[in-house]
């Protein structure tokens, strides 16, 4: 074995070698032996090290992001990859798996879209295949991992779960030139380096946010996003679907809330909205790249667009005008009419019934015209409506003191645990999962530095590293690391218009938050990500991303 295929990529230090080594947890039987063997020789090399020039300084073999768990990939040797390269799935394969490997086989050869080939369970694998398997007793992987297996005449991705296998593919192409991602490609041969790949992610809630109130995005920009977000292995799309300017989903319930509500939008524009039919044609998109939709209806608070399409909902009967600026804290439903709750069921039903995933968010965030009593009184309500269509509600940070079930999740939002705002704990202390979206370093509308023209400042200034550094697990004082089911990353759009904007704030900073949610801790260091994410500008340009080329990165 050569030093290479010893360590993980990209580690320069001893120290941080030995410390990755230690942390990692060992897959299954024969790796924990291949770890034990790996700490000896580490200590070896250790040893070595401590005379001075020893060229341990070897190039990175990959730039994988999010970080794998374990990458052994040797430096000589490799699979070639031809036209006719088979893709090859078990004869009794499902429709997921199928899928996945047609994306596959179309992305390796040129022209039209290629089936994958099925072969019977005791058939011999064809030569220089590429094969996608399930073992449904492949526990070290669970239900998000995979494992990569390069040898010179065969590749194997074996996983427990087709999004396993997704993901495993998502490595794959991150391991082939940037290229592949020209739909209608050229005829060419690709390589992949020989070794060994096995992988599973950190956290089960990895997500990005789209504010698709303040400005309206149609639904193929919102589709783009997700085809990056599943590049990079994030799993949840959260869309803030109604705010102040504008109510974005259709209901057929409610037809004033789109016909007038989703009217207009900042900045006095036309809005526009997505028909039910739509949203389901995203929520099959989304599925089909392992990225689960959540729906947000911001209530009490964040309502003009629906208290000036209803105006039942308001206290005193009058419906505002429609209203396009960028204020937050001025609208409330109102918390003691019966008709309020009327209008949340509507709303809760209609969304829960084309939504198959289990959650359901209602906001909850800056609301200044209610009490706190009649604010909590609202919140429990609410949330009792959610649980009755049958989902689980998410709120943001402000709900927490209310007393919630514990199947519920808070998004925690604000940029630090000052205990007089921020009461997450008592959500983990009844057993309840936190969402960490720190606005100081997840909110990808803060301007990356004071030259950045889009965005805003008021959770500070988040450069690429400032987005990257920091821990979730020990992020909040008093909110143990098992409270803590994953990150997301919200993009609220005051200042965004179109999709080069969203995309602008975006990347590559959410791709830092995917590594964050992806790898484990001892794999995450800011030198070795900003060198890998430099390997990625070629690729991200070839996916038509309007990145910031930021200059903490050396791009290539
Ligand atoms: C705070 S974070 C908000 C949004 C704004 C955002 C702007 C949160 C729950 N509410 O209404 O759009 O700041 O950065």
């Amino acid at each position: 074995m050569t030093l290479s295929l010893l360590f993980p990529v990209g580690s320069v230090r001893c120290a941080s070698r030995q410390i990755g080594l230690f942390g990692d947890v060992a897959f299954s039987r024969s790796s924990r032996r291949a770890g034990a063997m790996r700490i000896v020789a580490t200590l070896l090399v250790c040893l070595t090290m401590a005379a001075p020039v020893h060229a341990q300084r070897t190039a990175p073999t990959h730039a994988i992001i999010p970080a794998p768990q374990r990458v052994d990939l040797a430096r000589t040797g490799s699979f070639t990859i031809t036209d006719s390269t088979p893709v090859v799935i078990a004869a009794n394969a499902g429709e997921e798996v199928e899928r996945i490997g047609r994306r596959l086989a179309t992305m390796l050869g040129p022209g039209a879209p290629r089936a994958p080939r099925r072969i019977a369970a005791r058939a011999a694998v064809p030569p220089n295949a590429i094969q996608l398997v399930i073992d449904e007793d492949n526990d070290d992987a669970g239900a998000e991992g995979y494992q990569i297996d390069v040898r010179t005449g065969s590749v194997r991705i074996s996983a427990r779960e087709p999004a396993g296998l997704f993901y495993g593919v998502q490595t794959l192409r991150q391991l082939l030139p940037a290229s592949v991602e020209h739909r209608a490609a050229l005829s060419r041969t690709l390589t992949l380096p020989v070794g060994k790949i096995e992988d599973a992610p950190r956290y089960t809630w990895r997500g990005a946010m789209l504010d698709v109130a303040r400005h309206f995005l149609p639904l193929d920009d919102v589709k783009r996003y997700v085809d990056v977000m599943a590049l990079y292995k994030l799993n949840v799309l959260h869309l803030h679907l109604a705010d102040d300017q504008g109510w974005r989903i259709e209901i057929m319930s409610r037809p004033n809330l789109t016909r007038h509500g989703g009217s207009t939008q900042v900045g006095g524009g036309p809005g526009g909205f997505y028909t039910q039919a739509q949203y389901t044609e995203l929520v099959e998109y989304a599925q089909a790249r392992n990225v689960m939709i959540v729906p947000e209806i911001d209530m009490p608070g964040h309502t003009n667009a629906a208290l000036a399409s209803y105006p039942e909902l308001t206290c005193d009967g009058v419906a505002p005008p429609l209203y396009t600026g960028i204020r937050v804290g001025f609208s409330a439903l109102c918390p003691s009419k019966e008709s309020t709750y009327a209008f949340v069921e509507d709303i809760v039903r209609e969304l829960a019934a084309i939504t198959p995933g289990p959650y359901i968010h209602l906001g909850g965030d800056e609301v200044e015209k209610l009490t706190h009593t009649e604010y909590l009184r609202f919140i429990e309500r609410v949330e009792r409506i959610v649980r009755t269509e049958g989902k689980n509600m998410i709120g943001w940070g402000e709900i927490a003191p209310a007393n919630l079930d514990p199947g519920t999740l808070v998004q925690h939002w604000r940029s630090d645990a000052r205990a007089s705002r921020d009461s997450a704990y008592l959500h983990a202390e009844r057993g309840g999962m936190i969402i960490l979206s720190p606005g100081n370093r997840t909110y990808l509308d803060m301007k990356y530095d004071a030259n950045t023209i889009l965005g805003l400042r008021w959770a500070g200034m988040i450069s690429v590293e400032h987005a990257y550094s920091w821990e979730p697990a020990t992020f909040l004082a008093r909110v143990p690391e098992r409270a803590v089911i994953g990150v997301e990353a919200p993009l609220w759009s005051e200042t965004l218009e179109k999709r080069s904007d969203y995309e602008f704030l975006a990347f590559p900073r959410l791709i830092a938050i995917a590594e964050l949610g992806w790898s484990q801790r001892n794999k995450r260091a800011w030198s070795d990500f900003r060198t890998r994410l430099a390997e990625h500008g070629p690729r991200l340009q070839a996916m038509g991303v309007n990145f910031y080329r930021s200059p903490e990165i050396p791009w290539k």
